[in-house]
């Protein structure tokens, strides 16, 4: 996709604070560190527009960037990171699930998952969850960067098989390092933010 403008709107804790408009938005979830703040950056081409982070659990609050007039992200804080306080991530999993239920027009969710670690309860639960709500997700293993072709294949199968369910759009592999998945990652978000404009006719 060419990209004519990129403007970051705003960070969020709560509801009342979230941009208005029904542009379809994608959500970046995933555990803290996984990486999504830098995947966002690696789509959207620009080196300042996303904070990111060297010590994890940096994004606190839902940021919010509007792309070419078209199409919203939000780039939601981490869940599981163990340094920080319980009360800490109390708060962030009620941002994340005020945000999953009331948010109109989020579209679908790029769901993060690191290429070379094992599934874990928490990335379950948000899978349970999604399922739950209904919500679309593109499952997508980052840091591809960081393992060997046999080894991504590998783990690709191993992470496919515990995370891929009903309501899954598509599986792919990705490094914000050298780009790898970014035409595929955009083609399935020109498709589905399509669909819901359709949708919503
Ligand atoms: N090699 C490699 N490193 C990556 C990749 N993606 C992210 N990283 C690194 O992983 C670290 C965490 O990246 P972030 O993008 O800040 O992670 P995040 O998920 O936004 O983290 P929180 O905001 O804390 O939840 C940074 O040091 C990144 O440079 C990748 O595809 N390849
Ligand atoms: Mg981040």
């Amino acid at each position: 996709m060419k990209i004519i403008s990129t403007e970051f709107l705003t960070g969020a804790v709560s509801a009342r604070q979230y941009p208005k408009g029904m542009l379809p938005e994608f959500a970046f979830a995933g555990r803290s560190n996984v990486g999504k703040s830098s995947l966002i950056k690696s789509l959207l081409q620009r080196k300042k527009l996303v904070r990111i982070s060297s010590s994890p659990g940096k994004t606190r609050e839902i940021n919010f960037f509007k792309i070419n007039d078209a199409m919203m992200f939000a780039d939601l804080p981490g869940y599981g990171f163990a340094r920080v306080a319980p009360a800490l991530q109390k708060k962030w999993q009620r941002m994340m699930e005020e945000y999953l239920t009331q948010r109109e027009p989020l579209t679908a969710v790029v769901f993060i998952v690191d290429i070379r670690r094992k599934p874990t309860a928490l990335d379950l639960t948000l899978k349970e969850w999604l399922e739950e709500l209904d919500k679309d997700y593109i499952l997508l293993v980052t840091k591809a960067d960081k393992l060997s072709a046999a080894e991504r294949r590998k783990q690709t199968k191993i992470i496919g098989a515990a995370f891929m369910g009903k309501n899954a759009a598509d599986l792919i592999v990705y490094s914000s390092k050298n780009h790898t998945g970014r035409k595929e990652l955009w083609g399935q978000l020109q498709k589905l933010a399509r669909l819901e404009v359709a949708e919503r006719r």
